[in-house]
């Protein structure tokens, strides 16, 4: 579907230096993965709605049962490709001098797609790390350990789980981009989890252009100087090269 791009956005576009681009669970939804909100069959699983699964408090309280539920995202996760939007933002890396991507997916597709330096505010459920001394532990080619390798002790997904802290660092890497970019996406996002649906705010206020691409209004869509209403597989190969 060819979407209307505004004269000025492909103008902000074609003079950008600092881009900055924030992706949710909509950028992947073309490649099959399912989102968290707005249905899909992983709202709940097993009768358990994700914000609890997903959740520091049953990390403490039942974490086989969390694995359980990570084991089955990997296992979905394996057979999907990136979409078109992915390549897209991929290719962005190499168009602007500087350029961020943040993304709070933990799907690993950007990655796939060729993205580097991916700012992952969530983690990614392709890593384990110990519970107690968080050394990680990859799982994109090797099976998940038992235990800590290091320390004995157990290990966890290495995702940010609902009521959990953001790694370290991570978000305030984040912001310090936002408040430098000229130029500022939000792709497929709901933009109601934070700290990450509080970046565009960021942006804007240090005087970047903000480009929301969501089939659906977001809470953020008020404050964005252009919407693209549509899925950003259609949408992000348009905005350009
Ligand atoms: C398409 C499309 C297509 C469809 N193309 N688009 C301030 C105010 C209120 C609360 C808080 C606050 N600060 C912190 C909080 C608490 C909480 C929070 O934000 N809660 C809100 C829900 C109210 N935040 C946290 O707990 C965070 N921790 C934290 O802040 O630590 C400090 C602290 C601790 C305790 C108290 C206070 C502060 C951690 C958040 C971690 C989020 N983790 C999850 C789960 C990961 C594990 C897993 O994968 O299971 O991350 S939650 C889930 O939501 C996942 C996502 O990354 C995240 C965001 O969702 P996203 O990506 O936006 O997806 P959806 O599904 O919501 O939306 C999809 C969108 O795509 C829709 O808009 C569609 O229209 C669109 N779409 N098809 C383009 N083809």
């Amino acid at each position: 579907m060819q979407v209307s791009i505004s004269a000025e956005l492909r103008r902000r576009f074609a003079e950008a230096r600092r881009v900055l681009v924030l992706t949710g669970a909509g950028v992947s939804a073309e490649s099959g993965v399912p989102t968290f909100r707005g249905g899909g069959n992983t709202a709940v699983w097993k009768g358990i709605p994700f914000d609890v699964i997903s959740s520091g408090a049953m990390l403490e309280r039942n974490l086989p049962a969390v694995w359980e539920w990570f084991d089955y995202r990997r296992g979905v996760l394996a057979s999907l490709e990136p979409n078109p939007a992915h390549y897209q933002i991929a290719r962005w890396q190499d168009r602007f001098p500087d350029f961020t991507l943040v993304t709070q997916n933990v799907d690993g597709l950007h990655q796939k797609a060729g993205s580097r330096n991916v700012v992952e505010l969530h983690g990614n459920v392709w890593r384990a790390r110990c519970t107690v001394c968080r050394m990680g532990h990859d799982m994109s080619e090797s099976a998940r350990p038992d235990a800590c390798p290091s320390c004995g002790n157990s290990v966890r997904p290495d995702v940010v789980l609902f009521g959990e802290m953001l790694p370290p660092g991570v978000f305030e890497f984040a912001a310090n981009k936002a408040a430098e970019c000229d130029l500022c996406f939000v792709i497929g996002t709901s933009a109601i989890v934070y700290p990450a649906a509080g970046l565009p705010a960021i942006a804007k206020d240090a005087g970047a252009f903000v480009c929301e691409v969501n089939p659906e209004r977001t809470p953020l869509s008020s404050l964005c100087d252009e919407v693209i209403t549509g899925k950003a597989g259609e949408v992000v190969p348009q905005i350009g090269l």
